[in-house]
């Protein structure tokens, strides 16, 4: 199956977070904008997203998805680590750097989302339900450095992602390094621009008046 060169992806139609950018989409947003490749977004119910058509694409039937020529990718990791290793921007050149920044991707991913999404998850279930606080020691080596290895990278972006889903807990006050960290991220105008592309989702469906 061949699908056109410029990138679509897969966004929920109506997010559950209401435009806040908690969702898959938001951090393959974010790539295609700081490398400066245009996509197109093909919104997704979430009945839609469990039919044929769109598990053709994601074996789980959920968001994102990025499609391209020949390609079909799902998991926001994979999705990211391909627009990385295709533009320049996301990853150093340097052969160690380089693996070092998708090491990054990759402590996000594996070891920071696990924790917060139980945490979500506990939040939702069982309000005092106690969090692994000791996990956000693993990015303790932030202290006084901009980004986690040098210059900002894809490590950086999944890792600013994936604190952001903390960020209305409050937790992240309580340690100033992450919580400048996090705002550091969200001040880059390639994340504003993919935060903006994905609030206008949720605020065309408002009504007017
Ligand atoms: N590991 C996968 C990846 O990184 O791509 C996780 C994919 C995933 O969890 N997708 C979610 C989904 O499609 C959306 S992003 N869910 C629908 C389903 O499973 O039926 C997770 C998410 C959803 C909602 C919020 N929110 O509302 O705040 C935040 C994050």
């Amino acid at each position: 199956m061949t699908f056109p060169m410029t990138p679509i992806i897969t966004a929920f139609e109506r997010s559950p977070d209401g435009g806040k950018g908690l969702a898959g989409d938001m951090r393959v947003r974010w790539a295609l904008e700081e490398v400066g490749q245009p996509y197109n977004v093909r919104l997704v119910s979430f009945s839609e997203m469990k039919q044929p058509a769109h598990r053709a694409l994601h074996p789980f039937g959920q968001i994102p998805t990025y499609e391209e020529g020949d390609l079909a990718l799902f998991e926001s990791g994979a999705i990211v680590f391909h627009i990385a290793k295709r533009h320049t921007g996301l990853l150093p050149d340097d052969a160690n750097s380089r693996a070092r920044a998708i090491a990054w991707m990759f402590a996000a991913l594996n070891t920071m989302e696990p924790p917060i999404v139980d945490w979500e998850m506990a939040t939702y279930l069982e309000r005092d339900q106690p969090w692994y606080e000791q996990r956000l020691r693993v990015v303790e080596g932030l202290r006084d450095a901009d980004w986690l290895d040098g210059a900002f990278s894809a490590g950086d972006l999944m890792m600013v992602e994936v604190l952001l889903r903390l960020k209305e807990s409050g937790m992240l006050n309580d340690y100033p390094n992450l919580s400048t960290y996090v705002t550091r991220g969200e001040t880059r105008p390639a994340f504003k621009r993919a935060f903006a592309e994905q609030l206008a989702v949720f605020t065309r469906q408002q009504p007017t008046g």
